[in-house]
């Protein structure tokens, strides 16, 4: 059982015109058939499914700008999106993300810091990926929107994703934390310099270890916040791990890394709301990233090994 009890809602976002590669769509499925909600129930929370948001498909979407492709079916995605995970929070729930690709996380973040500045408080953000996410329309070598959601979040890149619910940004660089960064286009390494986010990269994981370097990114995300928004993409941890991801790098965080992560943060933080995005069931094994996920959700969520 664990300690927290907390009554969940659940929302699938099956999107992945943010992505390179297609099949990341069925995220929310594979991670619900690994046994999410039943999971989460045996540790005592209370889980609604909430379904999923209505997105559309590539068959029937223009690309548009080779800069910001599918930005109008995205941006709407991650209006519904925004408004979901408010809902979400204003009935009393955790909300629990599943992706589609990492571009939901502009809706997801937009919903829970909008839920909370209207209490005028603020959110951090832990955001664990192999990449920065941190790419603008000027500098993404792909016009993949996927690469641009921590831009966007920190008020950023296309001037209708910043400002999605009219405020931006949604979070301040000082809260806002990277973990387990290996591989920046040259545009993305500039930005994290000089945006003011803290940034831990594998090398300081290999030089501090993950406890270290997570109690730092708990004490930098939670300073003057109302608690943290957990933003987790499968492809921070190692391909030999999490094989069914569109962009995989080797050299990621380890099995025990990524839940020690989970752990620290459900003992030591006040965890606001979550997102598990970039399972792509077409490039799994058997959907084993699907699994990692409900167990990375089940850590956590309080689940502890006595
Ligand atoms: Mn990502």
């Amino acid at each position: 059982m664990a300690k927290k009890r907390r009554n969940i809602g659940v929302i699938g976002v099956p999107l992945d015109l943010g992505a390179g590669r297609r099949g990341v769509d069925m995220g929310p499925s594979a991670i619900r058939i690994a046994g999410l909600e039943r999971e989460l129930e045996q540790l005592g929370h209370k889980v609604e499914d909430c379904g999923d948001i209505d997105v559309m498909i590539a068959e029937t979407q223009k690309a548009g700008s080779t800069k910001l492709r599918y930005k109008q079916p995205i941006l709407a995605a991650n209006r519904a999106l925004m408004k979901q995970v408010d809902k979400v929070m204003s009935e009393g729930r955790l909300p629990l993300v599943l992706g589609g690709d990492h571009s939901i996380a502009i809706g997801s973040v937009a919903g829970s810091t909008g839920f909370h500045a209207k209490r005028g408080e603020s959110l951090g953000l832990i955001w664990f990926d192999a990449h920065g996410d941190s790419n603008t329309p000027q500098t993404t070598p792909s016009g993949n929107i996927h690469g641009m959601s921590l831009a966007v979040s920190l008020g950023y890149g296309d001037h209708d994703l910043v400002h999605l619910g009219g405020r931006a940004p949604k979070v301040q660089a000082r809260n806002t934390v990277l973990i387990g960064i290996r591989d920046l286009d040259a545009g993305e390494r500039e930005f994290i310099k000089k945006s003011g986010v803290t940034c831990y990269t594998m090398r300081d994981l290999d030089e501090r270890g993950m406890r270290d370097v997570l109690d730092e990114a708990i004490r930098t995300a939670s300073d003057g916040t109302a608690g943290i928004h957990l933003s987790f993409d499968l492809d921070v941890v190692d391909p030999v791990d999490a094989p069914g991801t569109g962009t995989r790098v080797d050299g990621g965080i380890s099995y025990r890394e990524a839940h020690l992560a989970m752990e620290m943060l459900h003992d030591r933080a006040l965890i606001a709301a979550i997102d598990f995005v970039e399972v792509n069931p077409v490039l799994d094994t058997q959907n084993m990233t699907g699994v990692l996920a409900v167990e990375l959700a089940q850590s956590a969520l309080g689940k502890t090994i006595l």
